[in-house]
């Protein structure tokens, strides 16, 4: 396989900016230098954990382990105890990459630090060699990358319906066609310089958000936090020229459009808006294009299958519609029986099956799970949809309801039910989804107390599932019963929750 990203190695410019991430700016020559010892570094572990800040070390930890063909599983540095455990227990990374400022919680002492530097000694220009590794005082040296592209290049892990998130194993030929065929949809190209503010421990802002712009050349400029001033200030004055985000971030620009006109004319002027990770809602759009002129370009991907399918910029407004199937991907609906649903009226509604060369490699460690997940060649998404006469795909809902997507983050109900049950004050927990017009779904936890005279505080509830698991997967509200509806199994009915379902 040729070099993953042809700009850091000789001929391309190397003074060209590739990462502004709050005062951290590396140019071209800069990241190859720095992620060029880092890969002499972690050259030959099985794989490395990084401690995915949203911060240029995080970029050159990922580019680093790149080049090096070490797998990297990337570390939500939010991360509470029980969810770090479990990474960590399952994934084995040999080392952890971090900023030498970063605290890493007691959960990582048993695994070695290697800190990032930013700016290795040494000097002269970059160029490749054919084979091995030197890097240190004098030219640096980039390791000749893996020639085979199943060689994993991440480890990124999600949640399920049930039990804890696994770790979806991603290869360089995977990444490498899912950000080429969206090049090709969106005509990226190295003079694009891409705004966002996404975490970096998901596909969404790691693979297209980092490796993206990096595999094209062009510039990515990482806002830290999202915010309404950053977005006005980067795509404006800033010269940025397309913007990724999730619904809700776009939902609050959409919110603020109306008193600001610089973030109007901000957005107005970007070649490229791009929402993805759930669905933005139509309300949403139709603000955004009435106060810009501008449209909304959705796509529609997964952890496990990258992107799928992408509303091509110069058809015309689409929402509602997630667009057509990339180049090299095919997808298909399939009905409850198995059979293939052929029909394009934007009425039949079928289970979203893909394959191509953007599929994950499998499940670390779980190849029942991995088979399960697999219908012949084709991965079963798990998302409901419709086609369009024309062929755009229309997404009308999960085919699990366990699954919540909040914030555009994917969220198990049953990771969450287990952390409450192991909080001293729950006697029974179930978790569910409603709408929010902010998250798209806020979670609602449903308990039982054990001493219903002093039940827990919501507050204290949600603290202990932040700490346990993550702050995204907190419950938002919490109500409590005296007892769960269940049928004569003993299953819990959550479509008989009072107003759910
Ligand atoms: C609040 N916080 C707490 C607690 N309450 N922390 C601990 N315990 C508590 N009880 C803190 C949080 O840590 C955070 O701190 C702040 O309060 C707000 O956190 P949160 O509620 O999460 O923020 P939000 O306002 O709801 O965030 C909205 C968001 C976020 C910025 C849109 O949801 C987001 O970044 N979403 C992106 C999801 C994403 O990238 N998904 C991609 C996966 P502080 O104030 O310090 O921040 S899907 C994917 O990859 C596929 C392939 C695809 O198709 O894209
Ligand atoms: P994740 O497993 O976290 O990677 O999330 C993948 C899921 O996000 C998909 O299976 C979809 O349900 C959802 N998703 C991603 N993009 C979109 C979109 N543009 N519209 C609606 N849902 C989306």
């Amino acid at each position: 396989m040729s070099a993953f990203f042809p700009a850091l190695t000789a001929g391309a410019d190397p003074g060209r900016t590739a990462v502004r991430c709050g005062a951290d700016t590396l140019t071209y020559e800069g990241l190859a230098r720095a992620a060029g010892a880092l890969a002499d570094r972690i050259a030959g572990a099985e794989r490395v954990a990084v401690w995915a800040t949203s911060g240029a070390h995080t970029v050159v930890a990922v580019v680093a382990a790149l080049l090096a063909g070490v797998p990297a599983v990337p570390l939500n540095p939010r991360t509470g105890e029980r969810e770090l455990a479990h990474v960590l227990g399952d994934s084995t990374p040999s080392a952890v990459l971090a900023g030498p400022a970063d605290a890493l919680p007691a959960g990582l002492d048993g695994v070695p630090r290697i800190d990032v530097d930013l700016a290795p000694a040494g000097a002269g220009p970059v160029r490749t060699v054919p084979d091995a590794v030197r890097t240190g005082p004098g030219p640096v040296l980039l390791p000749a990358e893996p020639d085979d592209p199943e060689v994993p290049a991440l480890v990124v892990y999600t949640s399920g319906t049930t039990g804890p998130p696994k770790g979806v194993v991603l290869s360089r030929r995977a990444v490498a066609a899912s950000l080429d065929a969206l090049a090709g949809a969106w005509s990226w190209t190295a003079d694009d310089v891409l705004v966002h503010a996404l975490p970096l421990f998901h596909v969404h802002g790691l693979v297209l958000g980092v490796l993206g712009p990096l595999r094209r050349g062009g510039e990515l400029r990482h806002l830290g936090a999202f915010s309404v001033e950053g977005v006005t200030r980067e795509l404006g004055a800033g010269g940025g020229t397309m913007l990724f985000g999730v619904p809700t971030m776009y939902h609050r620009l959409a919110d603020a459009l109306a008193g600001d006109p610089a973030l109007a004319g901000a957005l107005a002027g970007a070649r490229l808006l791009v929402s993805g990770s759930a669905a933005l809602p139509v309300h949403d759009h139709e603000r955004i294009t009435a106060a810009t002129g501008r449209t909304v370009v959705e796509r529609y991907g997964m952890t496990e299958t990258l992107m799928n399918t992408s509303v091509l910029p110069d058809s015309g407004p689409r929402p509602g519609t997630v667009g057509v199937p990339l180049a090299g991907v095919g997808l298909r609906l399939v009905d409850d029986d198995g059979s293939v649903l052929g029909a394009y009226d934007g009425e039949t509604v079928g289970e979203v099956q893909v394959r191509g060369p953007n599929l994950f490699s499998g499940y670390l460690g779980r190849p029942e799970a991995t088979a399960a997940a697999f219908d012949g060649d084709w991965f079963r998404t798990g998302d409901m949809a419709v086609r369009d006469p024309d062929g755009a795909v229309r997404l009308v809902g999960r085919r699990a309801t366990d699954l919540i997507k909040s914030g555009g983050y994917k969220i198990g109900a049953g990771e969450i039910e287990n952390a409450l049950l192991d909080h001293p004050g729950v006697r029974e927990a179930a978790v569910t989804g409603e709408p929010d017009p902010d998250l798209g779904e806020r979670i609602v936890a449903w308990v039982v107390p054990v001493d219903p005279g002093s039940p827990p505080t919501d507050a204290e509830l949600a603290a202990h599932v932040a700490e346990s698991l993550a702050p995204h997967k907190r419950p938002r509200v919490v109500r409590h019963l005296d007892a769960l509806p269940r049928n004569d199994m003993g299953k819990i009915l959550k479509k008989a929750l009072p107003g759910a379902g």
